[in-house]
């Protein structure tokens, strides 16, 4: 029989799992059970001892959640893989595990607004220090990098403004000092890019997005190396935060995982076509998205992801009035947060996820006011193209697209 290691899609259907282990069962089953009997007063004191391997209670490990950590780890090329309750359970779990007090964090300028506000005003409060630095510019870090430094934090292709960081790059520069790579891999899927297998120490993702895939669950997802992994699950997840996945949960992501390959390739392709739309459209006076040749990091984009995802940021000349307008008119397109649904949904950063800035803030980490942005779903490219040049017609100042 060959050794070869099986390829993504075949590993996103099939790791970790046999059916003639579960009766048959194509489907892997459910395990609703918060704890675990065991054989014998021993048996359970060896379990909480770390001597011997087994379930103990749900906020620990379950043989469900169990399946989709080995499975996100393959896909990740990670060791070891931990379920969480959601994304910012994942990013909170890493981050209470990682750091102490007297300790600095280094974290891009554009995170999403609730990682940001975590770090602002989560972290800040318990004597760590969160240095923002531009990450695109990865000698920056060189300058910034101190002895108090124990993580770098980014998002590549960053939320809401699409920035791009060199994960090899600016891996390298923290090693160099003692600190952990942590990378939100929410927008890219290992499918487009595995940070670990670029020198990241840690990938965390919102599951909720393109993993799970049809907007039903909420979830969190994070891999590492086996030790570190450990130490999270029985630190930040266990005792710091309590934000275990449900078992019911993990069975709508390692659904959606079967399909992730597919549905990538065509939010891929219907976003590149939306984004050259937009470009070309008069009202529109700039168009973010890493396959554009307008893109000011178009070449990173092409080393790092082998397709450029499907989320655009967009912004129109009239500002956020004919933002507003857009938004209002469309038809089939979803006002709504939350991205990589099977449903193209449009929301404004501004005002809804990174209103957790102030103006201020928001100005200084490059999230204009009048910056839209778009995750282009499943539907008929065509019909993505109506909606908005039908949303884009109604705009006075619009001509043609
Ligand atoms: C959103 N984002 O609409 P959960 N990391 C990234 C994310 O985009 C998110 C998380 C972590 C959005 C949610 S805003 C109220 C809705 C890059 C979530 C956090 O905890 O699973 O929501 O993930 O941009």
């Amino acid at each position: 029989m060959s050794t070869r290691a099986r390829n993504f899609s075949t590993r996103a259907i099939h790791h970790g799992y046999n059916p003639m282990d579960n009766e048959g069962a194509l489907t892997p089953p459910l395990h609703l059970t918060s704890t675990f009997a065991f054989d014998s007063a021993e048996a359970g004191g060896e379990m909480f001892a770390g001597e011997r391997p087994g379930h103990i209670y749900s906020r620990i490990s379950n043989p469900t959640l169990d399946l989709l950590e080995r499975r996100i780890a393959v896909l990740e090329g990670a060791e070891a893989g931990l379920a969480l309750a959601s994304g910012m359970g994942a990013i909170t779990a890493a981050l209470w595990t990682l750091l102490a007090s007297g300790d600095e964090i280094i974290v891009d300028k554009t995170l999403y607004g609730c990682t940001f506000a975590f770090m602002r005003h989560g972290l800040a409060k318990f004597g760590i220090t969160v240095t923002h630095v531009d990450l695109t510019v990865p000698e920056n870090l060189t300058a910034a990098m101190s002895d108090r430094t124990k993580v770098v934090y980014f998002e590549t292709p960053a939320n809401p403004n699409m920035r791009l960081v060199d994960i090899a790059e600016v891996s390298k520069i923290a090693h160099e000092g003692c600190a952990k790579v942590v990378v939100d891999n929410t927008y890219a899927t290992p499918y487009l890019t595995r940070p670990i297998e670029l020198g990241a120490d840690i990938v965390v993702h919102s599951a909720t997005k393109y993993l799970g895939g049809h907007g039903d669950v909420v979830a969190g997802l994070l891999v590492g190396t086996t030790e570190q992994v450990s130490e999270i699950r029985m630190v930040g997840m266990k005792d710091m935060t309590g934000a275990v996945m449900a078992p019911f949960n993990a069975m709508l992501i390692l659904r959606g995982l079967k399909t992730l390959a597919l549905r990538m390739d065509r939010h891929c392709s219907n976003a590149r076509v939306v984004a050259e739309m937009l470009e070309s459209s008069q009202g529109v006076s700039k168009v973010h998205y890493p396959g554009l040749k307008s893109f000011a990091q178009h070449e990173l984009a092409k080393r790092q992801m082998p397709g450029f995802g499907g989320m655009i940021a967009f912004e129109l000349a009239g500002g956020i009035e004919t933002g507003r307008q857009l938004m209002n008119r469309l038809k089939m397109i979803g006002r709504a947060v939350s991205l990589g649904d099977a449903e193209s949904l449009i929301q404004h950063p501004a005002s809804m996820t990174h209103s957790t800035y102030t103006a201020e803030e928001r100005a200084e980490y490059g999230i204009s006011d009048g910056l839209i942005r778009l995750s282009v779903g499943l539907e008929d490219i065509d019909d993505i193209l109506e909606d908005l040049h039908q949303g884009l017609a109604a705009n006075p100042l619009r001509l043609s697209a």
